[in-house]
């Protein structure tokens, strides 16, 4: 093994020493953690703002989201939760464990029941890197192309759950649905995916549902 692949190994060792320790953490303290990949622009921030909305009254929810650079969409997140923290990662793609870890020190696990891990937007990166979610959520919206998967398998391989966003504008951009399911079951065959528009509200009851059933532990997840 090349000295470059021997570090990106031990890094991600140590990654995922860390990601088992929050997995732990979260599990004995009762908090639901959902990591949301997908690219830039998916429309992650724009589900969480209504998914948080709708959790709130019931549910204490916290949020954590990943940018290369400015805190607008902890500033557009925080209108809809008490607890939100940007994590600028600068030139780093993805979140790790540890800036998790650090940017929960000290927060009440006990007092929250979901805690929301928004990933820098990007297809590749985060796909290798561990959090300590209960579950990982792949988000891909209907105007970036049926190939996705194809193109992008270890994400889509990695997630628990897939959610096709954007449906609003399906028929617009002449999304070929069929086309995209069977791509996706292709890389990851017990996938399940649903979809969604944040923008009409088509598809988030389900999405509430499906979040309702991982946190108590009945939700199929592949
Ligand atoms: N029509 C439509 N537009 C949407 C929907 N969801 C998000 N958008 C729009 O898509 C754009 C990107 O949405 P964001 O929620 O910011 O996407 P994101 O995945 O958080 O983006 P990054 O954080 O930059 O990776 C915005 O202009 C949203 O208004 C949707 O369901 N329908
Ligand atoms: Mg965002």
């Amino acid at each position: 093994m090349s000295r470059i692949a021997q570090i990106r190994q031990n890094i991600l060792k140590k990654n995922d020493l860390l990601a088992a320790e929050l997995r732990t953490a979260f599990a004995s303290t009762g908090v639901t953690v959902m990591n949301l990949v997908s690219s830039p622009g998916a429309g992650k921030t724009l589900l969480l703002e209504s998914t948080l909305r709708q959790l709130q009254p019931k549910y204490a929810v916290a949020v954590l989201v990943g940018d290369l650079a400015t805190d607008r969409d902890a500033q557009r997140l925080s209108r809809a939760a008490s607890r939100v923290q940007q994590i600028t990662t600068g030139t780093v793609c993805h979140l790790d464990a540890d800036m998790i870890a650090a940017a929960i020190k000290g927060w009440p696990l006990d007092a929250i029941d979901f805690l929301f891990i928004e990933n820098v937007g990007n297809l590749v990166c985060p796909a290798s890197y561990d959090v300590g979610e209960t579950a990982r959520v792949v988000l891909l919206s209907v105007t970036e192309g049926e190939d996705k998967p194809l193109k992008y398998p270890t994400i889509f391989n990695g997630a628990d759950f897939a959610l096709i966003t954007k449906m609003d504008l399906a028929q617009a951009v002449g999304f070929r649905r069929d086309e995209v399911h069977a791509n996706v079951h292709e890389v990851a065959p017990a996938l399940t995916i649903r979809e969604v528009s944040a923008k009409t509200g088509e598809g988030i009851e389900s999405w509430l549902r499906t979040l309702e059933e991982i946190r108590n532990g009945s939700a199929a997840l592949s």
